[in-house]
């Protein structure tokens, strides 16, 4: 066993460690899968209704499992847009519900509510609009507590439907993640679900 594997196993141990203390101060655990099912279009399908009726604004926040996204609009976007909801029965999802920046290069910030940092994990993407000429191509940045910066590049299969993407291991220790909407230009655009985040780093019991 090299120095790498065991230099894992250490991590590995000392976050379950960690587990162990969030389950003692967190109800919820230190894992959470964002899943956006509480959100609702008022989409109701019936014999010919246009199924892209399903999709509606969400507003410049989404906040779930003490976590938020907070979306920032395209350069000079005038009437800033904010998160769409995409609804099961748009035509171009697979029957759950999925969250898009709403705008041609508009952001998404990912950060936890209480500001201490995180790790993520894995996220589900899928071309809004389904297949494209142009590539879906999503790039993650993140910041960490230690102001090192990481970067991860996910590239879609131009099917429509999800595929579930997993961050290297240097997504740890976040204080936020950020990444753009496609150009429609350049680059498809995309939506996002299942967002898997672990809190690492937790509130002392005497707050
Ligand atoms: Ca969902
Ligand atoms: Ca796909």
């Amino acid at each position: 066993m090299n120095k790498s594997q065991l230099r894992k196993i250490a991590v590995f141990a000392a976050m379950l460690c960690l587990g162990q203390l969030a389950v003692a101060d967190d109800s919820e655990g230190p894992t959470a899968i964002i899943n956006f099912q509480d959100l609702s279009t008022g989409f109701v399908p019936c014999p010919g209704c246009d199924p892209t009726g399903d999709l509606a604004g969400v507003g410049p926040t989404y906040s779930s499992r003490s976590y938020t996204f907070s979306y920032t609009p395209a350069p000079g976007e005038p009437f800033p847009v904010g998160f769409a909801v995409a609804g099961p029965f748009w035509p171009f999802n697979d029957g759950t519900k999925a969250l898009a920046i709403n705008s041609d290069n508009g952001s998404a910030t990912l950060k936890r509510d209480d500001g201490r940092s995180f790790a993520l994990a894995a996220i589900d993407l899928a071309e809004l609009n389904g297949p494209s000429e142009l590539p879906t191509i999503v790039l993650f940045q993140g910041m960490t507590a230690s102001g090192a910066l990481v970067s991860s590049e996910f590239t879609l299969d131009n099917q429509t439907g999800f595929q579930r993407f997993h961050f290297p291991d240097g997504f740890k220790d976040l204080l936020y993640v950020q990444w753009q909407q496609g150009n429609n230009v350049t680059n498809n655009v995309h939506m996002f679900d299942n967002v898997v985040v672990v809190a690492t780093q937790f509130r002392p019991r005497e707050d």
